[in-house]
């Protein structure tokens, strides 16, 4: 079993009050490590660590700091193996999804920005008589706090731009799902990244994640997570004046028209749908489909859902594992039943899949993924975000109906849209009120490009130009140039 320790000034320390948590493996229902129950003291030690790094950390080039994200990458690339084999035990996903995704996807954070940060150049704006030139310094030390459903990979993607521009970082991971975040700690302290530069404080986050927020040292505030949560961390810090990015909820829709490619469409609104048993905040849980080939495309839908391979997280052939824990079963199950008390027809799924995999059948949390039918859009199951192996389907007649209905939503972060024509494709993503639209595909990522989403799914953008923005101060200089020159 793991002991977990806190990470701050590059070593290993319990809480100052010694008190841990459990920490669960969602398939087994084992415990499988203690992590320590930091509280506000274990913040003001983390935050007094990332100050005294703070100097010699911003001093080093932007080149410098890239070349740390290359080593960095390499390390965990090395790794790659032992990270899915944990990620895998502590969130009950697929082992071979850990690999593809999570591992793979923490890599590239690092390789990413290191190459991206290789190509910054600094801006200016001439005028007739002056030039002014964007001046660049790091925020200070931030505070990055993780959800469950992506620990490494969502960790990483805030870690790696925050380092580039020389910030120093207190992070704090899901206490569900806490292991390779200090994997990742592990790896700075066996590349010796200067002690200070990165802390990891793990724990509650009504204690230590509220402890970060309030904490005047910290400057920004990087959080993903649900909607609720980010409600009390804009709360908290907006006052304080810290920059803030929220990356939260979703409830997203995937939209079919009649002239889509309907294979292709039924395999991308499948895994749209039960992608990490649909606890990725992009996943399309609302599935709006033309009516012309509404009938047709269920039954081929359904046929799709029906051979998903759900198993045991380690084994390869495994499709879709767990769900994150057992509480989160019954929340989702909680939804089957308030399906069916609102109307709905279930498709398939709806029951716990009885594995036996590990002791007793019924042990783990498996649920068969779950497909709702004759819901309306306004139904609770239709417009609350489940995150969860469990979607709603629903028909339409014309794009002006169907927009209605997908912008009635109060989240607005993603969707894709099938359809074999791609000039309308586009002109309707652009009318979905939200941060990111894929035609014809789903989850195709460039990290070039701005991601986050509007209304309740959170406030700002993450990724390429749009991270380095969040992770850095501007100071603009203009120079008035004198007469002779
Ligand atoms: O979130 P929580 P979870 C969302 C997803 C779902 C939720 C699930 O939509 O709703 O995240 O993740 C800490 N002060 N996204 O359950 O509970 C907590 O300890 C400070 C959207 O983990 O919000 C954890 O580390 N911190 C996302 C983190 O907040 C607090 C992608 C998130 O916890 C706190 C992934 C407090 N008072 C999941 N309370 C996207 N949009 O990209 C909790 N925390």
């Amino acid at each position: 079993m793991h002991s977990v320790e806190n990470f701050i000034a590059g070593s290993f320390t319990p809480a100052q009050s010694k008190q841990t948590i459990n920490n669960f493996n969602p398939a087994t229902e084992q415990i499988i490590a203690t992590i320590p129950r930091s509280q506000k003291e274990d913040v003001e030690h983390a935050v007094t660590s990332a100050h005294s790094a703070q100097k010699e950390w911003s001093k080093l080039t932007l080149e410098q700091r890239a070349d740390w994200l290359d080593k960095i990458a390499d390390a965990l690339e090395e790794k790659t193996e032992e990270i899915a084999h944990t990620e895998s035990m502590d969130t009950g996903k697929p082992i071979a999804l850990a690999r593809r995704v999570d591992a793979a996807r923490s890599v590239s954070n690092f390789r990413f920005f290191a190459a991206f940060g290789r190509q910054h150049t600094q801006q200016t704006f001439q005028m007739d008589d002056a030039i002014n030139i964007v001046h660049r310094t790091p925020v200070g030390t931030v505070g990055l706090i993780t959800p469950w459903n992506l620990p490494l990979y969502l960790l990483t993607w805030k870690v790696a731009p925050a380092l580039l521009m020389g910030n120093t970082i207190v992070a704090k991971p899901s206490e569900i799902t806490p292991l390779t975040a200090n994997m990742l700690a592990q790896t700075f302290a066996e590349l010796g990244l200067p002690q200070g530069v990165f802390n990891l404080v793990h724990g509650l986050g009504p204690e230590v994640g509220q402890a970060i927020l309030e904490h005047p040292g910290i400057k920004a505030i990087s959080f993903t997570g649900g909607t609720d949560t980010g409600r009390i961390v804009a709360r908290t810090a907006a006052p304080m004046f810290k920059k803030l990015s929220l990356e939260l909820g979703g409830k997203n829709a995937t939209v079919v028209f009649a002239d889509a490619d309907l294979d292709n469409a039924v395999d991308g609104a499948v895994r749209a749908a039960f992608t990490n048993s649909g606890q990725v905040c992009l996943c399309g849980s609302r599935i709006f489909i033309e009516s012309e080939i509404a009938e047709h495309f269920k039954q081929k839908f359904i046929e799709k859902v029906r051979a998903i391979q759900l198993g045991d997280p380690m084994d390869e052939e495994t499709e879709m594992g767990t769900v994150i824990s057992p509480e989160h079963l019954l929340k989702v199950e909680s939804y089957i039943d308030l399906a069916q008390k609102e109307g709905g027809v279930i498709l398939t799924g709806g029951t716990r899949e009885m594995t036996g995999y590990y002791g007793p059948e019924g042990i783990g949390a498996y649920l068969r993924p779950t497909v709702v039918d004759k819901l309306p859009h306004t139904s609770r199951c239709a417009t609350e975000e489940i995150f969860g192996p469990m979607v709603t389907l629903h028909s339409f007649t014309t794009e002006h109906e169907v927009l209605e209905m997908i912008n009635q939503s109060e989240y607005g972060l993603a969707g894709s849209v099938w359809t074999s024509n791609l000039e309308r494709g586009q002109q309707f993503a652009q009318q979905i009120e939200s941060g990111i639209v894929w035609v014809n595909t789903w989850l195709h990522r460039d990290l070039r490009t701005p991601f986050g989403g509007v209304k309740n799914s959170g406030v700002g953008r993450e990724g390429g130009q749009w991270s380095l923005d969040f992770f850095s101060e501007l100071t603009n200089i203009c120079v008035k140039e004198t007469r002779e020159n």
